[in-house]
């Protein structure tokens, strides 16, 4: 049902109609949502690059890459979302999709933009199969509002509604999930830009929001294991590297990146080649005499991050996680017969093996006797009496996948000898992650990449691709009519 629906609303929104069904001021952000998304076209006010006016007019709209914004409709000058939680298929990349949970068709949720001071609506339905709610992350608004459970609203019965509805008088980097874990730890989680009604100085002219996440999913299982301590899919916006879409930007645009947390870990986020300021926090914006220079941010978890630097520099400068965990996919323990022989080992420990801590137990922590096991499961089901292995891909398809990629050669580059090296491999990652997909990840924002950088780009990781303005204006045409 949810593929009709969403069948509608593309066919829908390639005519006039769905122009007219969402009331508010238009401009041509109108054709920016990503395609296949289902109702979640905002329409913003006219605005272009270097303008960021808050009550007064316009505003510079945040993108949030690979996810869709919410549309509103007014009600008597009040901003009305309809925000419904369901469960969502996610492509996260490639050749791994996950059932997930999330809010109108996304995982993570799309992003709602207001102004400071607007009164907002949220007509919240729970299309869950379990009560759930709305957190609102932050919000200095009545305490009935807060959306935690023994507050109306804090626990929405499935195939139930609740309304919310505040006036917010903060401005910043926001976001709203429901106040129940578990549901977090399936991807439930969107985010809410409050515009400043006073533009903030300097003016940016590009704002990207990325939301952090992880996921512990062993190969062939689409369910993410919310009990694990242990992950092996980092994503940006729900796209792990090379699947996340680039931030594009123009020579000598000033950037701001808003940066936001919720999961099991802290992120440290670096980008290469460029000096920043923390401009913001999940409090809001930070007095530019209190800025912090510098080129990594710890986003810890339900924190936001908002840096800003002026795009000085042409090039395609890598933005990413530092945890190296982080800058991989598919994680799995690379030692012993599990990835080595093909034929898997069983995965699945009681709870002390399963969670990592092994106290004493007898035999060999990483050899056979818990290796596959080490902090990836609580032994319950499939995983606790069928072997599996740790890749997706037989070897030789691995690698016959890179055969033309530098360093990444099985034949000329792998010594003849490596499987019986104790702790093979670790960079040289042949059976498992590292695969050239340029085709698979093509898109007008990756053109004119080097051939073979998908193989190099994992987990929480993209690129700030600062254009000089003729291959700008080039490739925001293409992205244009990629859209249309
Ligand atoms: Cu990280």
């Amino acid at each position: 049902m949810a593929n009709n629906r969403r069948d509608f609303f593309r066919k829908a929104l390639s005519g006039a109609g769905a122009m007219a069904a969402i009331k508010g001021p238009q401009s041509a952000r109108g054709a920016a949502a990503p395609r296949g998304q289902r109702n979640n076209l905002a329409l913003h006010p006219q605005m272009t690059g270097g303008q960021e006016v808050g009550l007064s007019g316009a505003y510079l709209p945040v993108q949030t890459p690979d996810l869709p914004d919410l549309a509103y409709t007014l009600d008597n000058g009040v901003k009305v979302f309809h925000l419904v939680a369901e469960p969502v298929k996610r492509k996260i990349h490639p050749y791994k999709t996950l059932d997930l949970w999330g809010y109108n068709g996304t995982s993570p949720g799309p992003t709602i933009q207001i102004v400071q001071g607007d009164r907002v609506r949220v007509i919240f339905d729970n299309h869950l199969p379990e009560p759930s709610s709305v957190h609102w992350h932050g919000f200095e608004i009545p305490i009935d509002m807060d959306g935690v459970p023994g507050m109306p609203g804090g626990s929405v019965p499935p195939g139930q509604r609740f309304v919310f509805e505040f006036t917010l008088h903060q401005e910043g980097t926001f976001f709203y999930h429901p106040h129940m874990a578990m549901q977090e730890m399936m991807g439930m989680i969107g985010a809410f830009i409050i515009h400043p009604n006073q533009p903030y100085e300097p003016r940016a002219d590009k704002d990207f929001a990325i939301i952090l996440q992880e996921y512990a999913s062993l190969p062939n299982n689409p369910i993410p294991n919310t009990m694990s301590m242990e992950f092996n899919w980092l994503t940006f916006n729900g796209k792990a590297g090379p699947a996340i879409t680039p931030l594009i930007v123009r020579l000598g645009d000033r950037v701001r990146i808003r940066l936001i947390n919720l999961g099991m870990d802290h992120h440290p986020i670096h980008l290469h080649g460029n000096t920043f300021s923390v401009t913001g926090t999940e409090g809001g914006r930070v007095p530019q005499s209190a800025w912090i220079p510098g080129n990594t941010v710890l986003v810890a978890v339900a924190q936001a991050r908002d840096i800003e630097f002026d795009a000085s520099y042409p090039g395609d400068w890598m933005l990413h996680c530092h945890l190296p965990h982080h800058m991989m996919n598919q994680m799995a323990s690379t030692v012993g017969p599990m990835t080595r022989l093909g034929r898997g080992m069983p995965a699945g420990l009681g709870m002390k093996e399963g969670m990592g801590m092994l106290q004493g137990a007898p035999g060999a922590p990483m050899g056979e006797d818990y290796g596959p096991g080490l902090g990836r499961s609580l032994g319950v089901g499939s995983t606790n009496d069928q072997a599996m292995g740790n890749t997706p891909l037989s070897p030789e398809k691995a690698e016959s996948s890179m055969q033309n990629m530098p360093g990444m050669n099985m034949n000329s580059d792998i010594s003849p000898n490596a499987g019986s090296v104790p702790g093979f491999p670790q960079d040289a990652y042949m059976e498992s992650s590292m695969m050239e997909m340029d085709d698979a990840v093509k898109k007008p924002e990756n053109l004119g990449l080097p051939p073979g950088w998908s193989a190099f780009m994992q987990g929480m990781m993209t690129l700030v691709r600062v254009l000089p303005p003729d291959e700008y204006e080039k490739m925001q045409k293409m992205i244009q009519q990629n859209r249309s």
